[in-house]
C-alpha cells in the first residue's frame, strides 16, 4: 500500500465552529492526521511519498465548478482586504440563498458570497485552509494515479480536511474540496471505464453523491447515521436512486443512531455486494472513522477491533481491484489512529 499523506494539513486550523447558539472548538482538528501518522509509524503498512501537484488544477476541474475554485482560492484575502483586523477570525458562513431566493448571482458583499459557496456555519474558512485543502486534493490524485498506473495495488490518500461533504459548488461538513469524487474522477479518466465509490463515514457522502448523481460511470455507495436525524439531514435516503442516465447508480444505506456493528456489517455486505454488481476497474473508498462508539459528534457503536474485520471484509469482497482509500471523518481523535490503521491492517493481512 502506498500512503500519501498531505505535509500541508496543519494549515487548516479553523478556531470555532456554530453549535446551538454558540461558538465552539473545532472538532476537526489537526492532531487527527498526526495521530494517524504516529499509528502508522508503529504499524507501517507502507511506503509513504509525496504527492506532486502537476496537474492537480486540470483535475480539480473535473468535479468543482471553475468560480467555486475561484472563490476559495482569494476567499481569504477578500476576507482581510474588508478589514485587517479579521486576519484574527475565521470566516464562518452565516446567510444562504434557499428555495425561492436567486443563486445566478455572485453577490458583491462576501457574506453573501461565502453563503452562495457553502451550507453550514460548521466551516470555518482560515489564512491556510486553501493551501491544505489543495494539497490534501494532490494527495488523493496521485493515490489515484499510482494505482492505476498499476504501481501498488491500493493507496491511501491521508487528506485533511475532509471531503466528502463538498459539493461541486459548495463547501460544508468540514469539507472544501471533494477528494473521494477527485480520485473516483481520476480513475475514470485514466482508463478505467467504470468506477465504484463506498462511503464508509457515519455521515452521508452528499457532496459525492450530488457530483455523480446522473452519471452511470461511477456508482456512490454509503453507508450512513439516518438523515432524519443526522448531519447533512438533507440527503441520503434510501429512496435516492440516481437521476437520469445515473439511476439506479446510486446507493443509500441509513441506519439508526445507536447501531451497533452486526447490523453496520450487514449493511456493508449489502454495499459490497453492490459495488460486485456494478464490476467496477477500480474503487474508492472514502474512509472515515466517526462510526466509533467513543466519537464526540456520531451515534454508531463500533469498536477499535471492529475495524479490523471491515478491512477483512472488503478484502474478501474486493480482492485485488484496484483500491484507493481517501480519510474523511473520525474525531475521536486519542483512538483515530489505531481505528483506521485496524481498517487498513485487516485489508492487508486478509490478502
Ligand atoms: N457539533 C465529516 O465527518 N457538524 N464531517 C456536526 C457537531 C457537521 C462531519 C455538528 C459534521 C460534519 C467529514
Ligand atoms: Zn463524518
Amino acid at each position: 500500500m502506498l500512503i500519501y499523506a498531505n505535509a500541508m494539513h496543519h494549515l487548516h486550523h479553523g478556531r470555532q465552529e456554530m453549535f446551538r447558539g454558540r461558538l465552539v472548538p473545532c472538532v476537526e482538528v489537526p492532531q487527527r492526521v498526526d495521530h494517524v501518522l504516529a499509528e502508522l509509524a508503529r504499524r507501517p503498512l507502507g511506503e509513504q511519498r509525496q504527492a506532486p501537484a502537476d496537474g492537480l488544477d486540470a483535475a480539480l476541474l473535473t468535479v468543482h465548478a471553475p468560480d467555486y475554485l475561484q472563490f476559495l482560492a482569494t476567499a481569504w484575502d477578500q476576507w482581510l482586504a474588508i478589514d485587517p483586523a479579521n486576519a484574527e477570525y475565521d470566516v464562518l458562513p452565516s446567510v444562504w440563498p434557499v428555495r425561492g431566493m436567486r443563486r445566478d448571482i455572485v453577490p458583491a458583499n462576501f457574506s453573501a458570497r461565502v453563503g452562495l459557496y457553502s451550507f453550514d456555519a460548521g466551516t470555518p474558512l482560515t489564512a491556510g485552509s486553501w493551501t491544505a485543502a489543495r494539497e490534501g486534493a494532490a494527495c488523493a490524485l496521485a493515490a489515484a494515479r499510482a494505482v492505476s498506473a498499476g504501481e501498488a495495488g491500493s493507496a491511501l490518500a491521508l487528506s485533511r480536511p475532509p471531503g466528502h461533504h463538498a459539493g461541486a459548488e459548495f463547501f460544508g461538513g468540514y469539507c472544501f474540496l471533494n477528494n473521494s469524487a477527485l480520485a473516483a474522477q481520476v480513475l475514470r479518466d485514466s482508463g478505467c471505464e467504470r468506477v465504484s465509490v463506498l462511503d464508509i463515514d457515519y455521515h452521508h457522502g452528499n457532496g459525492t453523491q450530488s457530483i455523480f448523481y446522473e452519471r452511470a460511470d461511477v456508482q456512490t455507495i454509503s453507508l450512513h447515521g439516518d438523515p432524519r436525524t443526522e448531519y447533512p439531514f438533507y440527503l441520503g435516503f434510501a429512496d435516492e436512486r440516481g437521476a437520469g442516465a445515473g439511476v439506479g447508480f446510486n446507493l443509500n444505506l441509513p441506519l439508526p443512531r445507536g447501531t451497533g456493528f452486526a447490523d453496520w456489517r450487514a449493511a456493508l455486505a449489502t454495499a459490497l455486494d453492490a459495488v460486485t454488481g456494478f464490476a467496477p476497474q477500480a474503487l474508492v473508498i472514502a474512509v472515515g472513522v466517526d462510526t466509533f462508539e467513543g466519537d464526540p459528534i456520531s451515534g454508531f457503536r463500533l469498536r477499535s477491533a471492529d475495524y479490523l474485520d471491515i478491512g477483512r471484509d472488503i478484502r474478501r469482497a474486493v480482492g485485488s481491484l484496484p483500491l484507493v482509500w481517501v480519510f474523511e471523518g473520525g474525531y475521536a481523535v486519542d483512538e483515530i489512529g489505531v481505528n483506521l490503521v485496524n481498517i487498513l491492517e485487516g485489508f492487508s493481512d486478509a490478502a
